[in-house]
């Protein structure tokens, strides 16, 4: 008599219930290497290598534990092609007592899940427990949002930090403020030495699978060569370690910063191991916590980091369940213009645009500040249809599941959402991308200009988005600054601005 225990490519913890609930005489356990989560989104080649590697040492381990596991290979022959196809294939073979999984991370795994459970009970019951991995439950997020008009990230996460306890004392935040966001604004010059995240060289096991990526995902985005990631929790358990030591301490200063040439600054490209569950989000917070208590890094860098996982990471994945199925559709400026080319390729002459594109491909992997003004801020400034943006985030980083990714998408990068997650539109013209980093000194457009074939585009772009949407924007308190200056404008610098950006839009679609 034994239960059929699944365990999913992002459930790579020895902790998710599942696993805990389990009864290691007994029960089997099924992990399945499957076309629909491969090909639901063409992900990036190296996200995929990541996923179906980490998967097969993690069952490795299992195994070596004395689990009884049962591993299905993309192409094993007799593969059904999706999970719901393998658990009933399984179980249809085995006849488990109970079927137990652990809730997915993505909406329309849930409802396949669901669907599932319909089907097989009475007759083979089905629980799908929470993921206790989230520090914040279902019920706990809703609880916070009841009787709310506005959400507010800095909120939650003061709350999130009375509950955990981390950086309190006496019930009070460390140091007597919550957020030292103010010393996290500096640009990032050159003479600075950036630390590498840790790599890790590929074994037997990520080589098989690279073959495998090489044969079945030539066609999608991003290259296999230099292949680094770590795939099992040992190693990313270094890579934290080695953040810990090298970059933390300067990750506050840095945070906003961009440098051309640098594709990490002082960032913990941990979010590729806590999303896949090789490493638990309150056990590096924890970590970094200690590291402040010893005086190893100081109190903005552990307070900064400490809240893009306990604040950010937990306030996006509430936002997603509480807004799914519909958040997807969320169109607040009525944006529709196609995703330009230059995304899957690069080809562009913007250096800014450039330089976080290109690592994109190269590595699955940029870092927040590309992500949000960078390419984020563009694709809203030309107004491309936040569906279409959404899933080109989706696809191209190793970390990309829908529940972080779509809100911070929808919400946080496009304001799609009309400002449910954040309070304004992450909006920045050529300036801001001048002062936080060094890309506009080998940029073919010139900065400073503002009109014009040679001017930045981002100039134009960004009042041309303030024009076009003024009826949606102007009441909002944080962007009145913004709209007077707007109202200072003659008719031929506005009609100057429509031309310029209308021409450029233009020529993206040429
Ligand atoms: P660090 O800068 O070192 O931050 C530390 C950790 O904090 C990260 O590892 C991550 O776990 C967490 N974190 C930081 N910011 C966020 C955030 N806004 N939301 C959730 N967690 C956060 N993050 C993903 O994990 N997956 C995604 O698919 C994803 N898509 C994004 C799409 C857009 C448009 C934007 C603007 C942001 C997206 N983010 C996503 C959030 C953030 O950019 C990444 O978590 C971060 O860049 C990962 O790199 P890092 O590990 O070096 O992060
Ligand atoms: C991302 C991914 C990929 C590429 N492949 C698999 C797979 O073959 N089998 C699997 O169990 N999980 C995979 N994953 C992760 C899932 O897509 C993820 O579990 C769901 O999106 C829910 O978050
Ligand atoms: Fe980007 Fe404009 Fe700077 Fe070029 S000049 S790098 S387009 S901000």
């Amino acid at each position: 008599m034994s239960k059929l225990i699944v365990i999913l490519g992002d459930q790579l913890s020895r902790n998710i219930p599942a696993l805990l609930q389990a009864d290691r005489d007994a029960d089997v356990i099924l992990m399945a290497e499957v076309n629909e989560e491969t090909t639901y989104v063409a992900h990036h080649q190296k996200k995929i290598a990541f996923t179906l590697s980490a998967m097969r040492h993690f069952a490795r381990e299992l195994e070596s534990d004395g689990w009884q596991v049962r591993y299905i290979e993309l192409d094993d022959p007799e593969n059904q092609g999706s999970i719901i196809g393998e658990i009933q294939r399984v179980s249809a073979a085995q006849r488990p007592t109970e079927i137990l999984a652990t809730e997915p991370g993505e909406y329309r795994l849930l409802q396949a899940f669901k669907s599932l459970q319909s089907a097989t009970e009475p007759d083979i019951p089905f629980r799908i427990l929470e993921d206790t991995r989230f520090l914040c439950s279902h019920d706990v997020f809703s609880q916070w949002t009841d009787g709310k008009k506005q959400l507010r990230m800095e909120h939650f996460y003061r709350e999130m930090r009375v509950r955990t306890g981390l950086l309190m004392t006496d019930g009070k935040p460390e140091g007597g403020k919550w957020n030292y966001d103010h010393d996290n604004r500096k640009p990032a010059k050159k003479g600075l030495s950036f630390p590498t995240p840790a790599q890790f060289p590929a074994d037997d096991i990520t080589n098989t699978v690279l073959k495998l990526v090489a044969d079945r995902f030539a066609d999608n985005i991003g290259r296999l060569d230099n292949f680094w990631f770590g795939v099992t929790a040992a190693q990313a358990n270094d890579a934290l370690d080695q953040f810990i030591e090298h970059s933390l301490p300067e990750f506050g200063d840095y945070q906003d910063a961009l440098l051309s040439d640098e594709k990490y600054l002082f960032h913990s490209v941990l979010s590729v191991y806590i999303n896949a569950g090789l490493l638990d989000p309150l056990a590096v917070c924890q970590s970094v916590q200690t590291a402040y208590q010893q005086g190893k890094v100081p109190l903005n860098a552990a307070e900064g980091f400490i809240r893009q996982i306990i604040g950010w990471r937990e306030y996006v994945r509430g936002i997603y369940w509480m807004q799914m199925p519909d958040y997807v559709e969320s169109n607040f400026f009525n944006h529709t213009r196609d995703l330009p080319d230059f995304y899957w390729t690069a080809d562009t002459d913007m250096a800014c645009l450039k330089a976080a594109i290109s690592q994109t491909i190269e590595e699955a992997y940029a870092h927040h500040i590309q992500r949000l003004m960078v390419t984020g801020n563009f694709a809203m400034l030309i107004g491309v249809d936040p569906v279409q943006i959404h899933e080109w985030y989706l696809q191209v980083y190793a970390d990309a599941y829908e529940w972080v990714e779509l809100p911070n998408t929808v919400g946080m990068s496009q304001f799609a959402d009309g400002g449910l997650l954040a309070s304004k539109p992450y909006a920045a013209g050529g300036n801001y991308i001048n002062k936080m980093s060094d890309y506009c000194k080998t940029c073919r457009y010139k900065v400073r200009q503002k009109a014009g074939e040679d001017a930045c585009p981002l100039n134009y772009l960004y009042w041309h988005f303030l024009i076009r949407n003024k009826e949606k924007l102007q009441g909002n308190h944080r962007l009145a600054p913004v709209y007077r200056t707007l109202q200072k404008m003659d008719d031929a610098r506005v009609e100057e601005i429509n031309h310029d950006a209308q021409t450029f839009i233009d020529s993206l679609s040429d």
